[in-house]
């Protein structure tokens, strides 16, 4: 049995020739981890797979962590986190764009960002596809960095970036609000959804992939708010923003990104120190169902800001 690896549009590979069903040998784990590192975003199709195997399956990239978010969790398996659209809590994540009632819209992100030690990883199983939308994009921060020039390389050498967590997204500094407005059930503050009031998080703005050792932009636009004391690295205010700006657009960029349409027994892996994510949502009543996974992150990326 050997791999076979086809790349994606742009970033990120599929990997086929192998059974996900039947017991992994050692020596095709070491291969489907080894290309995880140096890919990032890995898709799996056509796995007629079950949530035991797909538990499975993701242990051999770490152990598993559970999500602190007890109440999406699946009751018969821990591990497994389910995300549904098209069910009774459509309406807590329901907001307008344009004028467009979407449903689970989320901005590029790093899973767990906000705690200053995100996980390392995650694995989506696809259990309904939604007959339209419901997309899932990633987005490659080792390849947006390798693109920037050799300035701003330099300049983000010294920076800091600090990302604070928020439940409104009009909140957020560096996210598209034109034409957007929440829905009249969108959570208003963290503890209407069980969450704590996460202290704000800070990140070196390149960091180095702990295993790898491949710089990553860790510049990504959800809950991004600021520069640390921009006018110590000779940046007024105002070009800090502007820089932030130009990153955010900078790892959005076609170049560095892939949007997963799914299809019935697709699953998709990828790598959460290196990769960002978001999601463009469905309409109201539309059923999707993904089955996710969360590998743990044993390292912490960043640090919790007590002082500025
Ligand atoms: O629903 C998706 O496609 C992904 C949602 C997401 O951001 C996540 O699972 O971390
Ligand atoms: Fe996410």
């Amino acid at each position: 049995m050997s791999l076979q690896i086809t790349p994606l549009d742009n970033v990120g590979i599929e990997v086929s020739g192998f059974d996900l069903n039947a017991p992994i040998s050692s020596e095709i784990q070491a291969q489907l981890k080894e290309l995880w590192y140096e890919h990032a975003i890995m898709v799996f199709r056509g796995q007629d797979i079950s949530p035991e195997n797909q538990i499975e399956f993701s242990r051999i990239f770490g152990p598993l962590e559970m999500h602190p978010l007890k109440a999406t969790t699946s009751e018969e398996y821990p591990e497994l986190f389910e995300l549904e659209n098209g069910g009774e809590k459509d309406k807590f994540f329901t907001a307008f764009y344009q004028g467009e009632q979407i449903v689970g819209r989320l901005d590029w992100h790093k899973d767990l960002h906000y705690t200053a030690r995100p996980n390392h990883g995650a694995v989506l199983r696809a259990v309904v596809v939604a007959e339209e939308d419901g997309l899932t994009g990633f987005g490659d921060l080792a390849k947006a960095y390798d693109a920037l020039d050799e300035d701003t390389k330099a300049l983000l050498e010294k920076l800091e970036v600090a990302y604070s967590f928020s439940m409104q997204r009009r909140h957020m500094r560096y996210v598209n609000l034109e034409g957007y407005e929440p829905g009249p059930f969108s959570p208003r503050k963290p503890a209407d959804v069980g969450f704590p009031d996460f202290a704000d998080a800070v990140y070196p703005a390149v960091i180095t992939h702990p295993v790898s050792g491949r710089k990553v932009l860790e510049v990504v636009e959800q809950f991004l708010d600021r520069v640390i004391t921009p006018q110590q690295f000779g940046l007024s205010n105002d070009e800090s923003i502007e820089l932030l700006e130009r990153l955010v657009a900078h790892g959005k960029k076609p170049e560095f990104t892939y949007f997963h349409k799914w299809q019935e027994g697709d699953m998709v892996l990828w790598d959460n120190w290196r990769a960002m994510h978001c999601t463009t949502g469905t309409r109201p009543g539309v059923k999707r169902v993904i089955n996710r996974t969360t590998i743990e992150g044993d390292i912490t990326l960043g640090r919790v800001l007590t002082t500025e």
